[in-house]
């Protein structure tokens, strides 16, 4: 059983602590699921969250912001117990994030159908030839008629081909650069809006590129006003970047959790491996990376929830430190299960595909820099 002090700590209220043992309980009984098929695998956790409440987290449906709390303590327990069923549970609410934030009342009918495990929802930011440079978009939104068409194409989508709707950035051109972008609200049945190629990564799950071939949308898709499409997406990744520090967290206590079994139990050298101050020397770098990385996940939470205007600084702490150290913990994990640690299927294994992808996707390590470096320097 990983450690579950930090359930005590003052970021946290007594509301979040009967979550989380509502939702252990839970996990316990369905998790985790059969990876083989990935999409079917996807829709069926997205129901099974839904249908369980837990969805409902993803988005208030009034137009404040979710408690970032209660998001982060959901991923990283759901990503202890299976990575896939975090990822269900995630683009939930990074789909929703502009509707959520930005949205008119009419928008938000789609957050019933998302908090509901009804519909499937995707966020659409990256493309091509930008990744890290948002402000760099290519997609061209023009108006046309009494409503937009959008020409481009969009990358790296999760849930891209399994997706209900999307939130899709173009630039929409009221100014240069980030001050020219929009985003729109995107059903997938739109005309125009074609799965160009699904994309197999490292711990697969849907992710795809997708093209935009003359896409016509009417007016009322644009979420919030022309022009603000930039803050919208940085509002809204700095409301789910501490939760992918989250996810990252739960990967490592898992592979802490997974390794403390191992070094109680193998016997090395005539004792258990745990008497060998070689592997102590592991284990305590690994606990103290854990509770350094949830330290700084539920300070940026906490800050938002409380009121905190822009968190941008503490929210890329928290990703930066979570997931880089989460790499290094369960990297260690494996070295010390050996030969298991690389067995195709095993739980160390596993674990070291999924956390390489959270060094990158949401802002990449070296983005999160940036973000730090010019709130320390003042800029
Ligand atoms: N909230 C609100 N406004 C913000 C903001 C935030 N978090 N971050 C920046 N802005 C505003 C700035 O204040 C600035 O406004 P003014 O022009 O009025 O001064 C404007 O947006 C442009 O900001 P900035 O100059 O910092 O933009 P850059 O082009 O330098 O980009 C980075 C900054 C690199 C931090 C940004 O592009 C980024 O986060 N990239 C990573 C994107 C990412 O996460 N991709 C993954 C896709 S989702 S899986």
């Amino acid at each position: 059983m990983p450690d579950r002090s930090f359930l005590a700590w003052p970021f946290l209220d007594d509301s979040h602590r009967a979550l989380a043992e509502q939702l252990e309980a839970w996990c316990a009984a369905h998790l985790p699921v059969d990876h083989s098929g990935v999409d079917g695998a996807c829709r069926a956790l997205v129901a099974a969250l839904g249908e369980a409440g837990f969805l409902r987290h993803t988005a208030t449906g009034d137009g404040t912001a979710p408690d970032v709390r209660t998001l982060c303590l959901i991923r990283e327990t759901l990503a202890r117990h299976d990575g896939l069923a975090d990822f269900a549970f995630a683009m939930q609410g990074l789909g929703m994030g502009p509707v959520t934030l930005f949205g008119t009342d009419a928008q938000r009918a789609w957050l019933e159908q998302t908090r509901s495990g009804a519909a499937i929802s995707a966020f659409a930011l990256s493309e091509p030839a930008s990744g890290s440079d948002v402000a760099n978009i290519a997609t061209e939104a023009r108006r046309e008629g009494n409503g937009w068409a959008l020409d481009g194409e969009k990358t790296w989508i999760s849930n891209g081909g399994i997706a209900d709707v999307y939130t899709v950035f173009a630039r929409t051109g009221e100014g240069p650069g980030a001050k020219g972008l929009s985003c729109f609200l995107v059903p997938a049945d739109t005309p125009g809006l074609e799965v160009a190629e699904r994309l197999a990564v490292t711990a697969p799950h849907p992710l795809a590129r997708l093209r935009l071939n003359g896409m016509r949308l009417p007016a009322d898709a644009l979420i919030g006003e022309a022009g603000r499409g930039f803050r919208i997406a940085m509002s809204v990744l700095d409301l789910f970047r501490s939760t992918v520090g989250a996810a990252a967290l739960g990967f490592a206590r898992r592979a802490l959790d997974e390794t403390l079994g191992r070094v109680r139990e193998r016997q090395l050298f005539g004792a258990p491996m745990g008497a060998l101050q070689m592997v102590q020397g592991h284990v305590a770098d690994m606990a103290l990376g854990v509770d350094a990385s949830a330290l700084l996940v539920y300070r940026a939470a906490w800050l938002k929830d409380t009121g905190a205007a822009r968190i941008s600084r503490e929210a890329a702490m928290a990703k930066l430190h979570a997931t880089e150290t989460a790499q290094k913990v369960i990297d260690a994990a494996v070295q010390l299960h050996g030969g298991d640690g690389v067995r195709a299927g095993h739980i160390t294994e596993r674990l070291y595909r999924e956390i390489r992808a959270l060094r990158i996707y949401e802002g990449a390590s070296d983005v999160q820099k940036v973000v730090i470096a010019r709130a320390a320097m003042g800029g």
